[in-house]
């Protein structure tokens, strides 16, 4: 049966959401107040629009309707300095591994994520000639856990969605690829991404006779 992968980014393939950390803390400091490591965990998987109104309800912060947009480019402009100057050093450890054996095997490969970044990253860190689809930020009007992003990949993808594969290291996200039926892979704490199917540190951890038993299921 013909399988499909979906990778989420942020987190999976790459660690931004350290950069993302760094440009929310600059925003919040502008605006007078404090925004730390922990609570940036409840912004990973999480659309632009939904971390800002989280932000300013961390700070008490009233804002209009003009001053909203113009603290999302603010951002975004300042999220995009540090995306200028990432190589193929921030690809996580063993992706491309993973990625090689999946096109060696002709099993096509989407990114499902909620950035709307994610096209310029990925070219960033040459990793983009191995996605056969981009489902992304720009393309999704609900936001995981709904499933949308993931269904779209599978539609692209030409795949039954119970017969796609997701990389998910956000509760959301698992929530999402569950909730397509799909079989759901936790990359990061096992404790926290309790609901995936499968759960993994990181991608060094996984052998490619699991990727082999799960293409030929
Ligand atoms: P952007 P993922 C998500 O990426 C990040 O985890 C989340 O923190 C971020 O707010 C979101 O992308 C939107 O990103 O501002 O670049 O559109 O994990 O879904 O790949
Ligand atoms: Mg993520």
């Amino acid at each position: 049966k013909k399988k499909g992968f979906i990778f989420d980014l942020d987190g999976v393939i790459v660690d931004t959401a350290k950069y993302h950390y760094l440009a929310w803390k600059k925003l919040a400091n502008e605006l007078g107040f404090e925004f730390t490591e922990d609570q940036n965990e409840m912004f990973k998987g999480v659309s632009r629009k939904r971390c800002l109104e989280i932000l300013l309800e961390i700070g008490g912060v009233k804002a209009t309707q003009e001053q909203f947009d113009a603290w999302m480019v603010e951002k975004n402009e300042d999220y995009l300095t540090y995306i200028d100057k990432m190589d193929a050093s921030e690809v996580l450890p063993d992706v491309p591994k993973i990625l090689n054996f999946l096109k060696e095997n002709e099993v096509p490969i989407a990114l499902g994520s909620a950035s709307k970044n994610a096209k310029p990253i990925l070219e960033k860190v040459g990793l983009l000639h191995y996605f056969d689809y981009l489902v992304d930020g720009n393309s999704v009007t609900k936001a995981k856990p709904d499933p949308e992003v993931f269904l779209i990949a599978a539609q692209k993808l030409g795949v039954d969605p119970k017969d796609c594969i997701v990389f998910e290291d956000a509760v959301a996200g698992i929530q999402a690829a569950n909730s397509a039926d799909m079989t759901s892979i936790g990359i990061g704490d096992a404790g926290i991404l309790a609901d995936a199917d499968y759960n993994f540190k990181d991608f060094t951890e996984i052998d490619l006779g699991f990727i082999k038993k799960i293409i030929e299921k």
